[in-house]
């Protein structure tokens, strides 16, 4: 082995030691936040179309926006802000799902008491939203889901033309009973709010999720908002590997060097 291949064999081993320690960062800047947790998910500021008539009960019939959250602890509380453009309310089926899978239906077609969950009959109210007007799902809401824009015309939107912004979510024959279907469930992790469209004619889109929750205690893997799970193994990076190869390579050299 010549001088120079040792030289180089050698300066593959040392130099990928020292800045090994680097590799071992987190990749995700994400995992790295302080401070109040993001969870509010907005489509890059555009909104998303919602299939026309395409549900039929299934999550994967519906345009869902995750939302991450990674607000440390157990849930006490769940509210669900969403800003949609869509004509007829009712044919608008709403759900949530957490992080561990639990599947909860806020919104059952408003005005329609559906037979079944599974996007068939019709008509439901006849008034519309609009992306300017959120509205927010809430448990300790005074009014029904089900009523939405029962006061109004079918030109005029729920929430802008009748102040009403709150809503208890009412199922009917979808799954879940209302927020507290999530108490006790861990609140960090990607959520899902879904929408789904029932009968062609009116269209829309989806414009942003936001999940707001109150939670106690810490996860086992999250010491505080925030943090680092603890519990997970950081993701190498490029970067890791293409050290960690310089290293195998240099200690290869090191070795034969040392015959
Ligand atoms: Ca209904
Ligand atoms: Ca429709």
């Amino acid at each position: 082995m010549s001088i120079f291949t040792r030289k180089l064999c050698l300066i593959l081993l040392f130099g990928s030691i020292l800045v090994a320690p680097l590799s071992a960062l987190p990749t995700d800047p994400e995992k790295l936040a302080t401070g109040e947790p993001p969870s509010t998910y907005v489509p890059d500021g555009t909104c998303i179309a919602i299939t026309d008539d395409a549900y039929d009960g299934s999550l994967a019939s519906m345009t869902c926006l995750t939302v991450p959250v990674i607000t440390s602890g157990t849930i006490l509380d769940v509210n669900v802000d969403v800003s949609i453009n869509h004509s007829w309310i009712g044919d608008l089926t709403i759900k949530v799902v957490s992080p561990q899978g639990t599947v909860s239906t806020l919104q059952s077609r408003a005005g329609f008491a559906e037979p079944a969950d599974d996007g068939t009959g019709c008509c439901g109210d006849s008034s519309d939203l609009v992306e300017t007007s959120p509205f927010t799902f809430d448990d300790d809401a005074v009014d029904s889901a089900e009523d939405m824009g029962s006061t109004l015309l079918g030109t005029e939107f729920a929430c802008q033309d009748d102040a009403i912004c709150t809503y208890f979510p009412v199922p009917d024959t979808g799954p879940g009973i209302n927020l507290s279907d999530f108490i006790g469930e861990f609140a960090s992790g990607d959520w899902m709010v879904c929408v789904g469209d029932s009968a062609a004619g009116d269209a829309g889109d989806f414009c942003s999720a936001t999940v707001d929750v109150e939670t106690e205690g810490v996860d086992p893997c999250r010491g505080s908002p925030g943090s680092i799970p603890i519990c997970e193994i950081p993701a190498m990076s490029t970067s890791g590997l293409a050290l960690l190869f310089l290293m195998l390579a240099g200690a290869g050299c090191w070795i034969i060097f040392r015959r």
